[in-house]
């Protein structure tokens, strides 16, 4: 069969930017569609073709018409959600081709895409089942067949009839590499923006094994945390030759100290000579100190971590299970190892002017090289949505982009973003990576 598989083009919208004229809080960030690669590097029966419309944003059309396919998968996050739909709607429209909605959004929220312009939506990590339903449409029997784990057929006008379907190793195809050739057209587009080099992003896990309530990762495994072995995560990086620096792009490396112990090993003996961001909780770095060391041997460059809030009590209403005393210690014991951090807080709409001058007084104390604060977002599928529901003002999801206050703002609105854009600028003035 011909397959198309599309990654949207930048999404999302900016109430700061649209409101009151703020445009240093929206982000843009660059990339490979590494889900996408991961799910082609299961259909080498097929002829599957990629349009990357973050790198080429007029490429659609000309992508339908070039390779006629008989099936399109789209991917996206929330604040995607609508351009997927969108994108949908066109390729209805004007070609006759079966419509495929997954990704993180699709896993958390899939009635979302229970609609008329989609006709499956698929839920978790896909690699297994996307390959299963095309070997059904190909074969001409869906119909009569029980669909693959994790699919649903769209019954739009009834809500889908949903069933806990939590990822297991075979859904991983380990054996099976991601297609890294498919975007080889677009490979300057993913550079690490401030230092302009070239980087790839490989997965060595899935999922996690944290619950905070902000959080949509559960929703890619069902819940579960899975690793690849260390085996599969070094052939990929091997595959990627000339990218020096890899994006491990897992929600936690490190969930499991005897894997991540053995992926470190494996790329010391595999010499390839590459340097790594990967993410890390702070507990783990507290206790496993050693373990850093490791991977400061194996090429980590920097570690993105989570710290999210500079109290108990909050860290303690998001569910995080650490302590802010963990924040603190991590930091003193990366900066001694010499990996650069890059630190992900989150500020509350409920923040008022001494929230904001306690958190700007933090980052002005602790070394942490480039923070990345983003607003608390109650992204559809997870506990916090569930809690919050009540209070959500703004429901477009255009604006899930964690740089927008979907909940009403304690602080004069405007006074908010004002508050946010002065953090973001004094954080960035040292911010290095
Ligand atoms: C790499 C990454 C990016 C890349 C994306 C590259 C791309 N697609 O172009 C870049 C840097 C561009 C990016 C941008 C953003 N990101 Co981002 N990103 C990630 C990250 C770290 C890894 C994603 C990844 O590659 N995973 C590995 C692959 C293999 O897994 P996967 O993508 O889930 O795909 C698998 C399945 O989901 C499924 N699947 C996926 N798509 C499809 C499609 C079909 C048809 C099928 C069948 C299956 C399927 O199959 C794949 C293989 O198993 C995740 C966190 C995480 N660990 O997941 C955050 C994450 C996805 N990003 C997030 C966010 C918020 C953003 C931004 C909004 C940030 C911002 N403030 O601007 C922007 C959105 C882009 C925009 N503005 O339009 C959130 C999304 C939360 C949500 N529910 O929306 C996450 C979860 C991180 C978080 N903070 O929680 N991001
Ligand atoms: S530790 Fe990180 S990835 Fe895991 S649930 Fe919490 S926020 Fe999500």
């Amino acid at each position: 069969m011909n397959i198309l598989l599309i990654n949207p083009p930048d999404s999302g919208r900016s109430i700061p930017e649209e409101r009151y004229g703020i445009t240093s809080i929206k982000q843009i960030f660059r990339g490979e569609p590494l889900g996408l690669e991961e799910l082609a590097g299961n259909l080498l029966e097929h002829s599957v073709h990629l349009v990357d419309l973050k790198a080429e944003p007029d490429g659609l059309l000309t992508a339908l018409q070039e390779h006629t396919p008989h099936v399109v998968g789209i991917t996206g996050v929330t604040c995607e959600a609508n351009t997927v739909v969108q994108i949908a709607s066109t390729i209805r429209a004007t070609f006759d081709a079966i419509i495929v909605v997954g990704g993180i959004h699709a896993s958390n929220d899939p009635n979302f895409f229970n609609r008329r312009e989609v006709d499956y939506i698929v839920r978790g990590l896909g690699k297994q089942s996307f390959s299963e339903l095309i070997t059904l449409l190909d074969k001409g029997t869906e119909n009569q067949e029980v669909l693959p784990r994790g699919i649903y057929r769209v019954t739009p006008g009834k809500a889908l009839a949903l069933k806990q379907t939590p990822a297991t190793q075979a859904d991983l195809v380990e054996e099976r590499p991601p297609s890294f050739n498919l975007v080889q057209p677009y490979r300057d587009h993913y550079i690490l923006e401030k230092l302009g080099i070239r980087m790839g992003f490989v997965a060595s896990a899935f999922g996690c094994p944290h619950a905070c309530s902000f959080c949509s990762i559960a929703g890619q495994t069902g819940g579960r945390y899975l690793v690849r072995s260390a085996q599969a995560v070094v052939r990929d990086l091997a595959l990627l030759q000339d990218i020096p620096v890899i994006r491990l792009v897992d929600a936690n490396t490190f969930g499991s100290i005897e894997r991540a112990t053995a992926l470190a090993h494996a790329i010391i003996d595999a010499q390839l000579n590459k340097q790594f961001l990967a993410d890390i909780r702070s507990d783990t770095v507290v206790r496993h100190p050693e373990m850093l060391q490791l991977w400061k041997k194996a090429g980590l460059r920097a570690v993105i971590i989570g710290f999210e809030a500079i109290d108990d009590s909050s860290l303690l209403s998001m569910h995080k299970a650490n302590k802010a005393k963990m924040n603190t210690e991590a930091i003193a014991i990366l900066h001694q190892l010499g990996i650069t951090i890059v630190g992900d807080f989150i500020i509350d709409p409920d923040y008022d002017e001494h929230d904001f001058d306690q958190l700007s007084h933090y980052l002005q104390n602790h070394p942490i090289d480039l923070p990345m604060i983003t607003v608390m977002t109650p992204l559809p599928g997870t506990p916090l949505h569930a809690s919050l529901r009540p209070k959500i003002v703004n429901h477009n999801l255009d604006y899930y982009t964690l740089t927008n206050a979907v909940t009403p703002t304690r602080l004069d609105e405007h006074r908010f973003y004002s508050a946010y854009a002065e953090l973001i600028a004094q954080s960035h003035r040292h911010a290095h990576i």
